[in-house]
């Protein structure tokens, strides 16, 4: 074995036991390891070589049919006690999860390789960032582990004879829904994830570390872990604003964090530096600010709508060393999604692996899609334009402004503040969205997603509402609190904002308030901003329009609210009283 760590040791052996896998392969965190496990994939069928002058170190993967999106239905948190995984997670006790994904794990592996993937979410080294060890038979989990993490020799240097780590055990099974599980136990720092080979599902490091875990571990040690993009907005004066930004999945994180400025806008001289696009993990200073690092060394983001006009720096990004999943294979060798890049092709594979032509109608009547609507990209952080020279500095960027936001056609304006951090906490617990296709189930239903975490919390929501409340006091100069919507819709179902680039106009808002340089309109929800203060140089928007998304409908938000009590009353009495006075003042606020 590779390390002298006597519970790394027992703990492989133990799981070798059970999975009974025909070898061991540590690793090790090199170009060469990864160009032979390619080349093994290759041969098998399970990675296919894409087009290698177009799309240099470039490959496809196709997951099964029935395993394109995180299962949340077959995601448990496992606690002794129920109650510690709250009203809105699934629950099993741990000696359960043990024994029923035990039985699915039982010589998963048999005729397969176990790959001991060592790995650090954050920078290696440094004091907040978290090791984990993840065992897995699928080499697409271990080229993934490679791009979205760090990986290899270090980590084990890093860990020594009795660093702690995260014990991640990975087996596709057989890929069968009905035989899949994704268990959490905080209590033991370890994940089991079986019969699954869907990224949030696998990646271990991601979701189910980084978020699940370590937001557990965040309550216990006095921290955050987030569902959040970190972005820096550079004045050409060189001061830069951080912001972070929770948003639910495939609503928007990837494309505000690379953002490039709209044309209208160019004269200003801002500079976008993404940071993060997925996670962020947050700790208050000695001087009391509130700083956050990106643990994640790669980009796993939704292809679909990904061109060079929506987000040019995606695109840059992807462009070498990328690993596609479930994308449109065309006959050139290279891939293709909805509203991609390029005119529609003509014909080329599918993410089923069928012949496919835009002519083509699916089982719904609809025209047959390509690409799987959460097919995704995975790439290295390091090969976006925009990355942050801090992306890699241990201790991170400071904080100004946190946003939440939802996808909702009806009921959020474009933008609006909270009144202080109290009733902050409060909008982030209200947010609400229309579902999307990165989870499996249905689509487009609204549903409450406090702060974006309702499928990462790893613990009690009403605990962690708790925490954040308990968070902000300990904070000087706390972060404002705002809310946006860039997904509000005309009576046709046309987004009434332009969104992406233009969203800047939004954070320039953001900004100012944070910064106290500019008013605002009080109203029942929040602060709204003026239409004067937005700068809307260059858009063309009826004055309507704008009208429409600055505006609230008093009885819509009255519906809203009971709603929102619906939603508080399965916390029963542990909810924090002042998220109950929250909804009291701001029922009280729209009577008048
Ligand atoms: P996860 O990786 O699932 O956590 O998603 P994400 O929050 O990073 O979402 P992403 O940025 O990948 O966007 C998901 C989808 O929303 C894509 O199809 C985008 O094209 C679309 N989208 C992103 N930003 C905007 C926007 O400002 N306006 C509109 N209308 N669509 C957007
Ligand atoms: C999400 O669903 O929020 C994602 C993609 O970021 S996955 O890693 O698959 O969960
Ligand atoms: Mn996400």
């Amino acid at each position: 074995m590779e390390t002298n760590n006597k519970v790394l040791n027992s703990w492989i052996n133990d799981m070798a036991k059970m999975c009974n896998p025909d070898d061991i392969v540590w690793i090790r965190g090199t170009e060469e390891e990864k160009v032979k496990f390619e080349k093994e994939a290759f041969a098998t069928g399970e990675l296919f070589q894409l087009d290698q002058e177009k799309l240099p170190g470039c490959v496809l993967h196709r997951t099964a049919i029935n395993d394109v999106a995180r299962t949340e239905n077959l995601t448990f948190i496992c606690t002794s006690k129920k109650e510690d995984a709250g009203p809105t997670n699934n629950w099993m006790s741990p000696s359960e999860g043990y024994s029923k994904a035990g039985e699915f794990f039982k010589n998963s592996m048999s005729g397969r390789t176990m790959y001991v993937i060592p790995f650090s979410m954050g920078p290696v080294g440094s004091p907040f960032s978290k090791i984990g060890v993840e065992l897995t038979d699928s080499i697409y989990v271990v080229l993934n582990m490679k791009i979205m993490t760090r990986t290899g020799d270090s980590i084990l240097e890093s860990l020594g004879e009795s660093g702690d780590f995260t014990k991640c055990l990975h087996s596709k099974a057989d890929l069968d829904i009905n035989r899949r599980l994704i268990l959490h136990f905080p209590e033991d720092t370890a994940i089991w994830s079986v019969g699954s080979g869907y990224g949030g599902n696998v990646l271990l490091g991601k979701k189910c570390l980084a978020l699940r875990i370590a937001s557990y571990l965040g309550r216990n040690e006095g921290w955050m872990a987030e569902h959040m993009l970190i972005l820096g907005v550079e004045k050409p004066s060189g001061e830069i604003n951080y912001v972070a930004a929770a948003f639910p999945s495939a609503c928007g994180k990837t494309n505000l964090a690379m953002l490039v400025p709209p044309e209208g806008l160019k004269i200003k001289g801002y500079k976008v530096w993404t940071v993060g696009d997925d996670i962020a993990w947050m700790r208050i200073k000695e001087d009391g600010s509130l700083w956050a690092i990106n643990p994640e060394a790669g980009f796993f983001g939704v292809a679909p709508g990904t061109n060079r006009k929506s987000n040019p720096n995606a695109v840059d990004t992807i462009q070498k060393n990328t690993i596609y999943t479930n994308v449109l294979l065309k006959n050139d060798g290279t891939v293709w999604w909805e509203n991609g890049d390029g005119p529609v092709p003509e014909e080329g594979i599918d993410w089923t692996g069928q012949p496919w032509n835009p002519n083509m109608v699916g089982e719904d009547g609809k025209p047959k899609k390509g690409a799987n609507p959460n097919s995704r990209f995975t790439a290295p952080a390091k090969q976006c334009p925009s990355i942050s020279p801090y992306f890699e500095d241990p201790e991170g960027v400071p904080i100004t402004a946190l946003i939440f936001g939802g996808r909702r056609a009806t009921v959020a304006p474009l933008v609006y503040q909270s009144f202080d951090w109290e009733h902050g906490v409060f909008v982030g617990s209200i947010m609400a969205s229309e579902i999307t296709a990165a989870q499996y189930g249905a689509q487009g239903v609204v549903r409450r997603d406090p702060m974006a975490m309702l499928p990462f919390c790893g613990y009690n929501m009403a605990d962690y509402f708790r925490h954040w409340l308990e968070m902000g006091k300990k904070m000087k100069n706390a972060p404002k609190i705002f809310h946006v919507n860039w997904f509000k819709t005309d009576s046709e179902g046309n987004f009434l904002w332009p969104g992406y680039g233009d969203n800047l106009r939004v954070l320039e808002w953001i900004i100012d308030r944070s910064n106290e340089k500019v008013g605002a309109i009080k109203s029942p929800i929040g602060f709204l901003p003026d239409k004067k203060d937005l700068d809307l140089t260059g858009l063309e928007l009826g004055s309507d329009v704008i009208e429409k998304l600055l505006s609230i409908d008093i009885a819509i938000w009255e519906k809203e609210a009971k709603d929102i009590r619906e939603f508080y009353d399965k916390f029963g009495n542990k909810l924090p009283s002042e998220l109950e006075n929250e909804l009291n003042n701001l029922i009280e606020r729209l009577k008048k």
